[in-house]
């Protein structure tokens, strides 16, 4: 005789649903994902349970690509527990709240606007108010958030021993590609949320390419990009791309500041001091440098939001310089570079980091009783600064150049 015929029957549905999950999903990670843990997670609660779900997408800055793909992680947690409801029948649902950079720069707040998505800063943020917290681009996070049930990435930073789960792909240019084969088997082209998601990785794909200035696609990221476009709301696309304002005078605003030195073919740009929202403004400067007649190698550095010095490096097939020694160079190893860059046989056209300023350098405030000479001292400071740190990064670079004559 058995006492727990229910509960027998229930672990047949659960068996039946668990062999279905694992045909839908053609991708192991995928796979894994949905039956070692999203399963589990709500076969683990009570009838009628939410179960509460942080998403941490990228640190500080504002990162399209983490956000994104955050949102079709939701999307696929919401749509394994509607047919777990549907077939196990128990009523279980995720509640999702997302966690991340504030979208600076216009086009972002478009992005965030027009896919309807939400963000809260990270210091909103809560552990004991989450069953589960899942990490996109989790670089700049790991050492702020207690723990992480799981990682999704495309490079190679991992909070040690922290997670669960992990999905690291450095062989794809975006996290969003690679949330891509986790939501596949669910998008419809008539559902209005998987439209309007496809657009947001769509344009989370396409900004992390255009900041990393790789323009370069792999067969099977090519594909991805098709599904994506054949699913997407285009004209949320459009929307984005035809409001994306550049200030045109956001050259004069910075004028003033700037430093350029020019080694041979190597250009070197400090910009100075900018805002959180200016820090495009250094990728748009590097690629103008690396277009200039002459010019092989570019770097454009600035300090952003007296915080950390962010610089983006450039070269073109005439360059003598190698952009991986060059950002290992600035920022030692194993910081940000990728195991697939420096094992990469193909040349580095684009590069960069950011290099963090220790923080006493952010705690000098203007003080009303300060002498006239303490405050013309104080205002001095970030400027002589950035100057030096000017003088440093070039003072590092020249020993690197292969000698040739300089010709300015
Ligand atoms: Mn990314």
């Amino acid at each position: 005789m058995r006492f727990f015929d229910l509960e027998s029957g229930m672990e047949n549905k659960l068996a039946e649903f668990k062999k279905k999950i694992r045909a839908l999903f053609g991708d192991p990670k995928a796979q894994e994902f949905a039956i070692n843990y999203v399963l589990e997670w709500l076969d683990k609660v009570k009838e009628d349970a939410v179960i509460r779900i942080a998403h941490i997408a990228g640190g500080e800055r504002s990162d399209p690509d983490a956000r994104s793909s955050a949102e079709a992680i939701s999307l696929h947690l919401d749509a394994i527990a509607l047919l777990y409801v549907h077939e196990v029948g128990k009523e279980v649902r995720f509640e999702h709240s997302f966690f991340g950079g504030g979208m600076d720069g216009p086009e972002n707040s478009i992005f965030i606007n027009e896919c309807k998505l939400t963000i809260m800063r990270l210091d909103q943020f809560r552990a004991e108010n989450y069953q589960y917290v899942l990490g996109y681009e989790t670089s700049e996070t790991s050492e702020l958030i207690p723990r992480f049930d799981a990682v999704w990435d495309h490079h190679d930073k991992l909070p040690k021993g922290k997670e669960t789960f992990a999905d690291i792909r450095l062989e794809l240019n975006a996290t969003a590609m690679i949330v891509f084969f986790y939501v596949k088997p669910f998008l419809d082209r008539a559902n209005t949320r998987h439209r309007v998601l496809a657009a947001a990785l769509r344009y989370g794909i396409s900004s992390d390419l255009e900041s990393s200035g790789e323009h370069r696609y792999s067969p099977e990221e090519e594909e991805i990009e098709k599904s994506l476009d054949d699913f997407a709301d285009h004209t949320i696309l459009e929307k984005i791309r035809s409001q994306r304002v550049l200030q045109p005078d956001y050259w004069h605003e910075i004028l003033p500041q700037v430093r350029t030195k020019f080694f041979g073919s190597l250009a070197v740009m400090g910009v100075g001091f900018l805002k959180p929202s200016q820090e495009r403004y250094i990728r748009m400067l590097v690629n103008d440098l690396i277009r200039t007649h002459g010019i092989s190698t570019a770097l454009c550095f600035g300090i952003v939001g007296g915080s950390r010095i962010v610089f983006k490096t450039r070269a073109d097939d005439d360059s003598p310089v190698s952009l991986r020694e060059l950002d290992v160079f600035l920022m030692g190893n194993g910081s940000g570079i990728s195991p697939k860059d420096k094992k990469s046989d193909s040349r580095k056209r684009a590069g960069g980091g950011i290099i963090r300023l220790c923080p006493t350098f952010r705690e000098d405030p203007a003080d009303e009783n300060d002498s006239e000479e303490i405050r013309k001292r104080k205002k001095e400071r970030p400027e002589k600064y950035y100057r030096n740190v000017f003088d440093d990064i070039v003072a590092m670079i020249s020993p690197t150049l292969p000698s040739q004559p300089s010709n300015q």
